[in-house]
């Protein structure tokens, strides 16, 4: 069964009238490089990848949204539209809501925050095949999928640059992860064979033309199996440490320091706040080096500075754990052009650009260090660049009365 059968499946059951219903999809992502640089206004350059989150939809007729989800345990979530503002003014600590349910429904609410909508009963299903909590945004798929079904059903006319905003005001103010607006960016923008070249302080997005399939690479995921979470701990931790070091060097942001005004910084601040802003100030010219070099050179030219990411991650901004240092390393040593980590880090997957003849030597190479180090087995898989969130099929859209 397809993500998308599974999705109507659930749908069937969670209602048994057969009123309108339709499917939106969006999909991850994987960030080629550029991390930790969103929400410093810095650049970013990820791409949706070939696994989706799909979000198959009823509507009611009431005023009520139920959620249910494939890949969560426990029953559906059902709330009248008009409760989500005093839902989502709780404290996240406080609220009776499973965790997985604060991502549809906070997106729920965000977009009535954002735009004039008429918000109709609906239930929505949820399934998915992008790996929860592992670094590949399963967030932002969800949040792609149902923003871009809301937007549909509930009239909102909004635009995709616009629809990642609201996702990512659901991931801040409803869920509570202070995330920067990468991950939903690339889920609605995605295209076949690119990657997206973004402007986090402008929110242009340009695509880049990859081409790994034509030049015979491929990218494979080294899923490590160690599970983050950006609500909590280290993420907003280096979030602080990026604005105390704006603020000590007089900009709004890092995006405003170069690599040139490096050894300034270092003399201004403390030894662990500038090892944070080297690593952001070297790491968005990593990102415009690598879309010169694309153009110029190709693919296969870009993996030393995919590398210089991963160590940059790992001694400045110390976001990298020892899983994701040995599937990085195990990479290398078998072939790969370049790898590094992606995401926001303290475990989840890392990325390595090969050669697809290759690939099947990188799999091994993991696995073998992952076993003689001791940890859990990884799960390897290829990714290819793909398109973003979009309707599958919308016999709903013409169906409901405005
Ligand atoms: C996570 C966040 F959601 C993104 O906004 C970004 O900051 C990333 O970590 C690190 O580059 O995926």
């Amino acid at each position: 069964m397809s993500t998308t059968d599974d999705a109507q499946a659930l749908l069937a059951r969670l209602t048994d009238d057969g009123g309108p219903a339709g499917t939106w999809s969006a999909p991850g992502r994987a960030n080629l490089i550029g991390e930790h640089t969103d929400y410093n206004d810095g650049f970013a350059l990820p791409f949706a990848i070939d696994r989706r989150t799909v979000a198959a939809v009823h509507v009611r007729d009431d005023a009520r949204i139920r959620v249910a989800s494939t890949f969560a345990d426990g029953d559906p979530v059902e709330i009248a539209i008009a409760d989500l503002d005093e839902l989502f003014a709780t404290d996240p600590a406080a609220r009776d809501l499973p965790a997985w349910a604060g991502y549809p429904l906070g997106v729920a609410w965000a977009l009535q925050r954002s735009a004039a909508v008429t918000p109709v009963g609906v239930d929505i299903a949820l399934a998915s095949d992008v790996p929860v909590g592992s670094g590949l945004s399963s967030s932002a798929a969800i949040e792609g999928a149902v923003a871009s079904a809301l937007n549909d059903v509930w009239r909102a006319g909004l635009s995709p640059v616009r629809l990642a905003q609201v996702g990512r005001l659901a991931e801040n103010e409803a869920v509570g992860a202070p995330t920067g607006i990468m991950d939903q960016m690339a889920s609605f923008l995605g295209e076949e064979d690119a990657a997206i070249l973004l402007d986090c302080r402008t929110l242009d997005a340009r695509p880049t033309p990859l081409g790994f399939a034509a030049a015979g690479l491929q990218v494979v995921v080294i899923d490590t199996r160690v599970e983050h979470a950006h609500s909590t701990g280290g993420y907003a931790d280096r979030r602080a440490a990026c604005e105390r070091g704006a603020t000590a060097l007089g900009v709004e942001a890092l995006r405003d320091v170069g690599v040139a005004d490096l050894p300034r910084a270092a003399e201004l601040l403390d030894e662990v706040t500038f090892r944070r802003v080297r690593h952001v100030v070297t790491e968005n010219q990593r990102v415009l080096d690598t879309v010169a070099v694309l153009a110029e050179h190709g693919p296969r030219a870009i993996g030393d500075l995919l590398t210089a990411s991963h160590v940059s991650l790992r001694d400045d901004f110390e976001v990298s754990c020892p899983e994701l240092d040995v599937a990085v390393e195990a990479a290398l040593a078998a072939g790969a052009i370049g790898a590094r980590m992606t995401g926001g880090g303290f475990g989840g997957c890392a990325i390595a650009l090969v050669e697809a003849s290759g690939a099947a030597a990188v799999e091994d190479a993991a696995i073998r260090a992952f076993a003689a180090s001791g940890f859990t087995p990884p799960r390897v898989f290829a990714v290819h660049p793909s398109a973003g969130a979009h309707p599958d099929r919308s016999s709903l859209i013409d169906s409901v009365e405005p």
